[in-house]
């Protein structure tokens, strides 16, 4: 059977590419992408039969697995009561409860489709709010395909060598400076000569696409210190890490407070959504309250917040966060040990249930030392674990996932995989 195969070449007749979404084609690696048919727990099944270990996870929105049985019924119910209105519904309430409770920097918040229109509509809202337009943003962040934000923009631009996106005025990413992520010093540099001009600065606290870079100790608090004094807004993007490192945002960690946030995946529930919050009297220049135009049909549909509802409904009940934490630091642990026995170079970043896999010494904790990792390396991972029925990012530039439902099974299938590759290395 070839039905992958067969798949992604009809796929390329009629889509760019065969995929929805770049780095899904596997250039970076190599090969044939995977049909999926069908996902349950911690497992993925392709066209042809196979099972994979999924460590995508939908590149993070499945903190609890593929199809857990509660945010199934929920889906399933709302479908039976209606798919879309275009009208407020009851559970659009519910949710932005449910956030503002979880994330006390956000007072107010707004639903759209994806972390990408979060983005765009975080900055609008920004320079309307500051009347600046300079905005700033770290290389190897990505924040969705917002022009003014793909300048330096991590994972798909990265994995396809493209800096920056063609089609993509000058005039736009003008209006935009790329600084270093972690380089405090440089930061301050920046913000001496131009912090009058900045209308934000947007940071991913824990980068989680080139790979998983953590901030360094004083770097989210230079940014908040400095945003302040120059009365700059700080936008977090927490697509990625919201609900995931704990039941909020990576700032209750932090204890910092952002004057917007951006969410997305996990608060869908594996469903389209984006979100962003922020302060009442910033969020309150959105029309129709004030004049900074932002709509959207399918906006806080009412499917994407019933899948959502119910996810946020298990973590807070069951808080998986320490064990999630525990399983992926024995998972660390246990590939780390094997590397350094090997004598190979591998360096994993970490938090909670994400992880950046770098064969590199590091640290890795910048853009420039994540480039400087041996892509090619982590392409033949890649392929070993998938022959072995384990699918990771087909990406180096991509993040790592654990969810709930990785049971020790699951992650021992990893663990065996990983550390037989090392093997195959020495
Ligand atoms: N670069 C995106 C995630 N960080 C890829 C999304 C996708 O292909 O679905």
């Amino acid at each position: 059977m070839k039905r992958n195969e067969d798949l992604f070449t009809r796929a390329r007749n009629t889509i760019p590419g065969g995929v929805n979404s770049p780095v899904r084609a596997f250039k970076k690696v190599g090969g044939t992408p995977r049909f999926i048919a069908k996902g349950n727990g911690p497992y993925m099944f392709d066209v042809e039969g196979n099972v994979y270990v999924d460590h995508v996870l939908s590149w993070g929105p499945l903190i609890l697995g593929h199809c857990h049985p509660e945010v199934v019924s929920a889906v399933k119910a709302q479908v039976d009561a209606g798919t879309s209105f275009g009208a407020p519904t009851e559970l659009e309430v519910l949710m932005a409860e449910e956030i503002c409770n979880a994330i006390p920097s956000i007072e107010k918040v707004r639903f759209v489709n994806s972390g990408t229109e979060a983005t765009m509509s975080a900055i609008r809202l920004a320079r309307a709010y500051t009347k600046r337009s300079l905005i700033v943003k770290f290389e190897g962040c990505y924040h969705g395909h917002v022009d003014s934000l793909l300048a330096k923009a991590g994972s798909g631009a990265m994995t396809f060598s493209l800096p920056d996106s063609s089609g993509v005025p000058r005039e736009i990413t003008s209006t935009t400076a790329v600084l270093k992520y972690n380089d405090i010093r440089g930061f301050n540099l920046f913000m001496d000569e131009n912090g009058d001009k900045v209308a934000a600065v947007i940071v991913e606290p824990v980068a989680g696409n080139m790979g998983v870079v953590l901030p360094e100790e004083g770097f989210l608090e230079t940014l908040r210190q400095s945003t302040l004094e120059h009365k700059a807004l700080l936008i977090l993007d927490e697509v990625i890490t919201g609900f995931r490192l704990c039941f909020g945002g990576f700032q209750n960690i932090v204890g910092i407070n952002p004057d917007i946030t951006c969410l997305g995946k996990i608060i869908g529930g594996g469903m389209p959504v984006g979100a962003f919050g922020g302060r009442s009297d910033i969020m309150s220049m959105l029309a129709p309250d004030g004049p900074v135009y932002q709509a959207g049909t399918l906006s806080g549909n009412p499917v994407a917040m019933a899948a959502g509802l119910a996810t946020l409904k298990v973590l807070k009940r069951e808080n998986p966060y320490p064990i999630l934490e525990k399983t992926m630091d024995e998972f660390v642990d246990e590939i780390t040990g094997a590397a350094n026995k090997a004598g190979i170079a591998l360096s994993v970043n970490h938090k909670g249930s994400m992880a950046g896999l770098f064969f590199n010494e590091g640290p890795v904790n910048s853009f420039d030392v994540v480039i400087e990792s041996d892509t090619k390396t982590y392409s033949s991972l890649f392929h070993h674990m998938l022959e072995r029925g384990v699918y990771i990012a087909p990406s180096p530039f991509e993040a790592f996932f654990i969810s709930n439902a990785h049971t020790q099974d699951a992650m021992g299938k990893t663990i065996d995989g990983m550390k037989e590759y090392i093997m195959t290395r020495v």
